[in-house]
């Protein structure tokens, strides 16, 4: 099997077409294996658990791991069988009456392979289909009892297994990762009191108010129902007509169209709860919470152009860079903060904190960190694992509650109810990836697909059959808490609820130039695509409440004049608390530094001297880097110091999109070859307008002189992210790209 395994046909290709034997079945499936040298299965936990970090769970006793290996298939030495256990001895042909006869109706195991296939789709999520997942762990860096008595929450150093899903929202399962779109950021925790979803987004706001609307806004944003268009796309006129029409969503527009709705890499994004949620410690005393997830690598972001052409060249970018990093041993990690006020506070709050459309500023309420997330398994399987997780935002633990936030009330219903239609019955708790570690008792019985096998005939409580059990935890389980309610019936909002511009304000004030003229360039974009002249103009009068510049930017941008401001629902405007919240800028955020899992691309061609981008590849390698040899075509090249390289990308299939910086190389010849090329003009001047490091070596400099590249800021200072160096300045070359590719991205290349 082993040999069969490494030959690049099929062996005895022919007995499938009876040539030989006429009737036997072909010998690549009839037997025991040929070798008995079957290795570990790559599939094993001893390989899965290596990448579980240091310390606890140590090897062998991860709980996240261990409860799925009942459930892990390893196929290695094993002949394949039917579902029902029995061996195939050919899985080439059908059974039929003679070699050219008709198939027979008996063929059980070509029936039973079909309708399996047949069957191998569920329906994707409603929102959020598109997604990438990993397994990992939270750890306490800091203990707080008094604030819950939540599992995670009470010592410091403990680990509580995760598993963790990132999606974009509006695409279908197989659209582009690097739409312009919220990011999804579920963390299911397996703690010892149960399984607490934190179902967060990477924006700490919301479109809408009440869940009532959420059905309308997903509609709106959901391809056109008549002809299916545009997919993972906010830029056409139903998205537009309706968040112009609530103006609600304006606060979370700026968010959209700022660079956060368009991440680097799900490992460069902030996450947030949105909800106020409460914590309640052992005493029943409970304060409001707001949950932040912080970058260690720092926020960063694509530019709009770079994310488009991503799109093409790697539809799947995002999902293979949290693969990859985590392959590599590059664990992402988030810092977990909370925003911890009294109920006294809120009140005193200019915002209402059961308004998901609003922040707490942390210049008012600051973050404070409580503990780390590591991603550091990716899953072995993405069906299993990525597509049946079913988070849920009703899944909380002891220590953790509910706000009387209305949105989040409808997502306390919402999501048991989608995972019965997705996962196909109540069971889906069942599923590997979604059981708990902790035990699970209760009367609940049968329904499709039930795995558990409950012994015995008392299935009801109370009872005195069963000896009481499972019995009612009391005060020990989980207790809501006892928030009074003394009011009417009423469908409507609270007054503080009507502000909507106030923290849109905010937004666009703290951000830097390049980052509203982003905005500004966002709402150019998506608006310029709606087709409807009056939902562009109402969209702008919306904007003028939130700032003059804006609105004129926007309106300059799609040729019209900014229309006089939308009547405001609310007359009276309170005072702010805040109103410049740095924390709000992307560049709050620049992470611990370093390059650490970037990448970059070293163009190669024929004659290329090779001394110093062997210096370049090492120091990346050095710092956590990688480098990829970038030619025109792949395969070895003929450098002119006579040492072979391989080329392993070329830059048609890998266009300098898919790179955080470009080395141009040294050599003559090279230097033609490339000049030749009509990808090499492209390849770098993308680099340099989406503000990438260009290292340029020797008599490469003239490449940059036709690809248009100014080495001169637009202030007419020097361009820090380009640099041109002599074939032998080494030490020198290498310690600049290293620090010009810490500043993430050159911005001020920009021209307005
Ligand atoms: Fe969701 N949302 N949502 N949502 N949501 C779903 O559940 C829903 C909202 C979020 O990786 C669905 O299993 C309602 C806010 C994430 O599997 C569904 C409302 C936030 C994910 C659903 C909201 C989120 C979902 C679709 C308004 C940020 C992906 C499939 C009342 C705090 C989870 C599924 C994953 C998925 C309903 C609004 C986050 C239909 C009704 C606000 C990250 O149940």
């Amino acid at each position: 099997q082993a040999l069969a395994a490494s030959m690049p046909y099929p062996v005895n290709k022919r007995l499938e077409h009876g040539l030989e034997h006429g009737h036997h079945p072909s010998p690549g499936a009839t037997a025991e294996p040929a070798s008995a040298e079957v290795t570990a299965s790559t599939l094993s936990e001893g390989r899965a658990s290596r990448k579980l970090g240091e310390g606890l769970p140590s090897i062998g006793h991860n709980p996240a791991v261990g409860p799925l290996d009942r459930v892990r298939t390893d196929a290695s030495a094993q002949a394949l069988t039917t579902n029902q256990g029995v061996r195939v001895g050919d899985n080439q042909n059908s059974l039929k009456a003679g070699l050219r006869g008709p198939a027979l109706l008996e063929d059980f195991i070509l029936r039973e392979k079909i309708t399996h296939f047949d069957h191998e789709r569920i329906p994707e999520r409603i929102v959020h289909a598109r997604g990438s997942a990993a397994h990992g762990y939270f750890e306490c860096t800091r203990a707080v009892p008094e604030l819950t008595r939540a599992a995670p929450f009470q010592t410091e150093g403990q680990r509580t297994p995760v598993f963790v899903r990132f999606s974009t929202v509006a695409g279908e399962r197989g659209s582009v990762d690097t739409a312009r779109d919220v990011r999804g950021f579920a963390v299911k925790f397996y703690s010892d009191d149960g399984n607490w979803d934190l179902v967060g987004n990477n924006i700490p706001v919301f479109f809408i108010q009440d869940a009532m609307k959420f059905p309308d806004l997903v509609h709106a944003v959901k391809p056109e129902p008549h002809h299916g268009m545009p997919q993972a796309a906010s830029a056409h006129d139903t998205f537009w007509d309706f968040v112009s029409l609530m103006p609600e969503s304006t606060h979370m527009l700026m968010w959209v169209m700022s660079d956060r709705a368009i991440p680097r890499s799900y490992r460069m994004m902030q996450g947030f709860g949105v909800h106020t949620f409460r914590l309640v410690n052992a005493e029943g005393e409970s304060r409001f919470v707001k949950f932040h997830w912080r970058p260690l690598l720092g926020t960063h972001s694509l530019v709009w152009d770079e994310a488009v052409k991503i799109s093409g060249a790697d539809p799947d970018f995002h999902r293979r860079d949290l693969w990859e990093a985590i392959e590599a041993g590059e664990y992402p990690q988030w810092e977990l903060g909370l925003q911890v006020f009294t109920e006294e506070d809120a009140d005193g709050f200019s915002f209402d904190i059961l308004d998901a459309t609003k922040l707490v500023p942390e210049e008012l309420v600051p973050v404070v960190p409580v503990g780390r997330l590591v991603l550091n398994r990716n899953p072995d399987n993405f069906f299993a694992e990525t597509e049946q997780v079913a988070f849920c935002a009703a899944h909380v633990i002891p220590g953790i509650d509910f706000s009387n936030d209305p949105l989040l009330a409808g997502r306390i219903h919402s999501y048991v109810d989608t995972q019965i239609s997705r996962l196909g019955g109540p069971n889906f708790h069942e599923i590997p990836i979604n059981a708990p570690i902790a035990q699970v008792h209760n009367n609940q019985r049968d329904g499709m697909h039930r795995q558990a096998i409950h012994r015995g005939r008392v299935a009801y409580e109370p009872n005195s059959l069963g000896g009481g059990c499972p019995f009612q935890a009391g005060a020990q389980g989980f207790v809501s808490f006892p928030q009074p309610v003394y009011e009417d019936k009423v469908r409507g909002k609270p007054q503080k609820f009507a502000e909507h511009y106030l923290q849109a304000t905010l937004f666009y004030n703290s951000q830097t130039e390049v980052e509203r003229r982003h905005i500004a360039g966002a709402f150019r974009f998506e608006l310029s695509k709606v087709t409807v002249p009056a939902i562009r103009q109402r969209m702008l009068a919306s904007l003028a409440n939130v700032s003059a510049e804006l609105a004129e930017e926007v309106a300059r941008g799609l040729g019209m004049d900014v229309p006089a401001a939308m009547p405001r629902a609310l007359d009276e405007v309170p005072d702010p608390e805040v109103t410049e919240s740095p924390a709000l800028s992307l560049t709050a955020h620049p992470g611990e530094g370093g390059i650490r899992s970037r990448k970059v691309a070293i163009l190669v061609a024929n004659g290329v001297e090779s001394g110093l981008l062997g210096s370049v590849a090492q120091t990346m390698l050095d710092q956590g880097a990688t480098s990829r040899y970038v030619g025109l075509r792949v395969g070895p090249i003929a450098t002119a110091n006579g040492e072979p390289i391989d080329a392993d990308a070329s830059m048609e299939n890998s266009p300098s999109v898919l790179f955080d910086a470009v080395v141009l190389p040294g050599g003559e010849a090279a230097v033609q070859a490339l000049a030749a090329d009509p990808h090499t003009v492209p390849f770098i001047r993308d680099a340099w307008l989406h503000g990438k490091t260009i290292l340029s070596i020797g008599a490469s400099s003239t490449l940059l002189g036709m690809a248009g590249v100014m080495a001169t800021l637009p202030t007419g200072e020097p361009d820090p992210g380009i640099a041109q160096v002599g074939p032998d300045d080494a030490a020198h070359a290498c310690s600049w790209l290293v620090n010009a590719m810490a500043q993430h991205r050159h911005v001020e290349r920009e021209r307005a």
